[in-house]
C-alpha cells in the first residue's frame, strides 16, 4: 500500500470552527472600534468568505457592497491597520480559550505526531492566528509538530490559487502525490487541486453546500469513537463507509492508496 509522506492541514474551518465565533466577531469589533458603521451578519459573512484573506475580504466589501465610508488617501494602509486591529481581537478571543478544535482534530494530530508523520499547514490566515490557536488548544509545543507552516502573506495569491500548497510542498521537498491535504471549503479544494494534492474534506456550516468535485472524501467531521462521521461524498467514499467512522492514519492511508 502506498503511504502518505506528509499531511497538510488547512486551519480555518478545518482545525477549528473559527469563522463565525472568532473571525466574524473580530471583524465586527474592529469596525466598531474604528468608528465604522459596518456590521457583517452571518449570512453576509458566508457570501464574503468567497474571498479569502481578511484584508482582501475588507477591500472586496468596500468595492462591492457600497458601505458608508469615506475613502482615505491610503486605502491599502488603512485596511492593513484595520486588519491588524482585527488580528489582535481575534487572538484575544482564541487566547481566552473560547475556540476549541473540531471533533477528532486533536486525536488525529496527536496520532500523526507520535507516529512520526510529517505535518504541515497551508492557510490563508496569519502565523499569529495559527500560533494562538494551536498554543491555546493543544499547547505551545504543538507549533513544533509542524515542519512547515505556510501562512498569510507568505504568498502573493491566496487560496483558491495553488500558491500556498506549492510553497509548502517545496519546503517539504515532496511531490504533491506524496501528500494528503485536509480542507473544508471550495476555495481550499480549488487550491489543492491546482497544486495536484489529493484532498479529504470535512465540511462546516459555511461550506456544507460548496462544490467539492475532485475530493477523495467528503465528511461532516473527523469524528471520534462513539461520535462518528457521516460520509457525504468523494471518490473513495466507500472506503470510509467500510471503517469505524472516525478519521485516523490507517483510514487516511487506505483512502490515499485508493487515489494514487
Ligand atoms: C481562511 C480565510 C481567512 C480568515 C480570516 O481561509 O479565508 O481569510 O477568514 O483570516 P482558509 P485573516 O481556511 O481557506 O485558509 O483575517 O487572518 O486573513
Ligand atoms: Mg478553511
Amino acid at each position: 500500500m502506498k503511504e502518505i509522506q506528509a499531511l497538510i492541514f488547512d486551519v480555518d474551518g478545518t482545525l477549528a470552527d473559527t469563522e463565525r465565533d472568532a473571525h466574524l466577531v473580530a471583524f465586527n469589533r474592529a469596525f466598531r472600534d474604528a468608528g465604522l458603521d459596518w456590521e457583517w451578519s452571518s449570512d453576509l459573512y458566508k457570501e464574503l468568505l468567497a474571498v479569502t484573506g481578511g484584508k482582501e475580504r475588507i477591500l472586496h466589501y468596500i468595492e462591492n457592497y457600497d458601505p458608508p465610508f469615506t475613502h482615505p488617501a491610503d486605502l491599502t494602509g488603512y485596511i492593513a491597520d484595520l486588519h491588524a486591529h482585527k488580528t489582535g481581537i481575534y487572538t484575544r478571543i482564541v487566547v481566552s480559550g473560547d475556540m476549541p478544535l473540531r471533533n477528532g482534530v486533536e486525536r488525529l494530530l496527536t496520532e500523526a505526531h507520535s507516529s512520526g508523520m510529517r505535518l504541515a499547514i497551508a492557510t490563508t490566515t496569519s502565523m499569529e492566528n495559527v500560533e494562538a490557536l494551536l498554543t491555546h488548544t493543544i499547547g505551545a509545543s504543538a507549533m513544533d509538530w509542524f515542519e512547515v507552516i505556510g501562512a498569510g502573506d507568505v504568498v502573493k495569491a491566496k487560496k483558491p490559487a495553488p500558491d500556498i500548497y506549492t510553497y509548502v510542498l517545496e519546503k517539504l521537498g515532496l511531490q504533491p502525490q506524496q501528500c494528503l491535504a485536509l480542507e473544508d471549503s471550495s476555495n481550499g479544494i480549488r487550491s489543492t487541486t491546482g497544486a495536484e494534492v489529493p484532498t479529504v474534506i470535512t465540511v462546516n456550516e459555511y461550506t456544507r453546500d460548496d462544490d467539492f468535485n475532485g475530493a477523495l472524501l467528503v465528511l461532516d467531521q473527523f469524528g471520534e469513537p462513539g461520535d462518528t462521521f457521516t460520509v457525504l461524498g468523494g471518490s473513495a467514499a466507500d472506503v470510509a463507509r467500510d471503517s469505524d467512522g472516525y478519521v485516523n492514519l490507517e483510514l487516511l492511508n487506505r483512502v490515499f492508496s485508493y487515489a494514487t
